[in-house]
Order: C-alpha cells, then sequence, then structure tokens
C-alpha cells in the first residue's frame, strides 16, 4: 500500500478532544491524507479549538454539552460513525503523539485482525510515571486476558465496524479504552499491534495520572463479568 493509498473500505478518524488548539490544523490536514472522514469531538473545551477546525463535507465536529470525558466522547464518535457507513474507524489521540502516516499499516493489519492497536516502542521520551503505568497496567491486563496487550493505554486504534458494533462499555474516561480491550477480547475479537514510535513534544497531559493509574489497576483486577 502507498502511503497515500487509502483503504477500500469507508474509514472514518474518531478525534476526541480537549483543549488541543495548536494541533488541530496539522492533525487534521495530516488525517485527511488517510481516512474518508474525521469525526472531531469537542468536549467542552475552552481555548476554542472547534474554530480552527477547517469546514468541509469530509468532517464532522460534535460537541459535548459540558465536559464528559474521553470515553463517553469515543461512544459518541462510534456511534456517529457507524451512522455515516463507516467500515473502518481509526481513533487517534488529538495531541499530535499519533502520527497519522501509520495508518496504513494499522490497516494492513486489520485485514488479519479485528481491532489493532498502536505499540509506542523506544519509550525513551516518555515521561518515567507514564512508561511505568503503561508498562504495569499492560502486563497486568495481559495476564488478566490470557493474551499479550503489548501497550493498553495508547488511544491509536483500528476497528473492524462489525467486529466492534455490538462492544459496548460503561466508563466515561480514560478507563474506558481499557475497558473495550476486556470486553472485545472476551468476545472472541481478536487484537493486534502495529510498532510507533513514542512522541512526547509537550508536558499538556490531561491525564490525572496517580488516580488514572489505581482506576486502570483497579478496572483490571476486578472480576465482574461486565469487567
Ligand atoms: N473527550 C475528552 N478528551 C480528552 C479529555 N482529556 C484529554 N482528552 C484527549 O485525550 C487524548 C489523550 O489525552 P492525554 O492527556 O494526552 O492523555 P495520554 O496521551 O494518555 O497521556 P500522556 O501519555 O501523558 O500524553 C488527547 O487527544 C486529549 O485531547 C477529556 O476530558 N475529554
Ligand atoms: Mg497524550
Amino acid at each position: 500500500m502507498t502511503i497515500l493509498q487509502k483503504s477500500k473500505n469507508k474509514t472514518i478518524a474518531i478525534v476526541p478532544f480537549f483543549n488541543e488548539k495548536e494541533s488541530l490544523p496539522l492533525l487534521t490536514s495530516s488525517l485527511l491524507a488517510y481516512v474518508d472522514q474525521v469525526i472531531f469531538i469537542d468536549d467542552c473545551s475552552d481555548d476554542g479549538g472547534s474554530l480552527v477546525i477547517p469546514k468541509s463535507e469530509k468532517i464532522i465536529l460534535l460537541k459535548n454539552d459540558k465536559n464528559s470525558g474521553k470515553g463517553f466522547s469515543l461512544k459518541r464518535g462510534f456511534k456517529r460513525a457507524i451512522d455515516s457507513g463507516a467500515e473502518v474507524f481509526i481513533t487517534i489521540d488529538s495531541d499530535l503523539q499519533h502520527p497519522p502516516e501509520h495508518i496504513p499499516g494499522l490497516l494492513t493489519e486489520l485485514e488479519t485482525c479485528d481491532i489493532v492497536i498502536a505499540n509506542r516502542i523506544n519509550r525513551k521520551t516518555m515521561p518515567f510515571h507514564r512508561k511505568l503505568s503503561n508498562y504495569l497496567t499492560s502486563k497486568l491486563l495481559s495476564l488478566k486476558l490470557g493474551t499479550e496487550i503489548k501497550d493498553s493505554q495508547c488511544g491509536f486504534r483500528a476497528f473492524r465496524v462489525n467486529s466492534i458494533k455490538n462492544i459496548s462499555w460503561r466508563r466515561n474516561d480514560f478507563l474506558a479504552e481499557t475497558e473495550i480491550i476486556i470486553n472485545a477480547v472476551r468476545c472472541g475479537l481478536l487484537v493486534g499491534f502495529v510498532n510507533i514510535p513514542t512522541i512526547y513534544n509537550s508536558n499538556n497531559s490531561k491525564m490525572k495520572h496517580f488516580a488514572t493509574t489505581i482506576g486502570f489497576i483497579k478496572l483490571i483486577l476486578s472480576n465482574s463479568k461486565e469487567n
């Protein structure tokens, strides 16, 4: 597949964002080289981020009434993408940590899987607490599910719509991305991984690190069938 060649299936990128005004123009133009449409979900940003998103028939902008979390925004994005006839979704963070030029690689891997998650390698630039959190939660999740989950927290993912459309999740925050993996694997879906570089170009993380890591661990250790 050449770099600008798109998947033959209708592919929609789903981009939840909160206060990412600086990143959105470059992200938008890069994404449109690889996908048919982009759905942005503005989670009540107060930096005017929605205003820098270009108006185009290839762009859908949804706005939450109040800050409702990444998991809630992903739910809205998934629903809208299904309604728009997507056959493949790409989820990608809006802070330029996930290079869109890796989308063709994710789509190639998706030919033999239901979900593909980008696996950040060479994590030298990742802050120590993020490295530790990612390492611990990925190891614990792999043990729980009996299959290797190389990067449980990475939000750069590709999904086959037919496989994922019946997978639901309860969390509305960052934990949703872990819950999606648990529910998908328990439903027999196949998860693949594609290596991408680790990019930390600024220190603007919005995650409450300690509380979120404890939340990930509690979710993974929970025995509830719904988790
Ligand atoms: N919808 C929504 N998205 C959010 C919220 N907070 C952050 N995001 C988005 O979720 C993505 C990831 O947020 P980050 O804070 O960078 O979290 P992360 O990438 O897991 O953490 P780092 O490794 O520290 O960068 C970014 O695209 C954010 O804009 C929120 O409250 N609601
Ligand atoms: Mg980030």
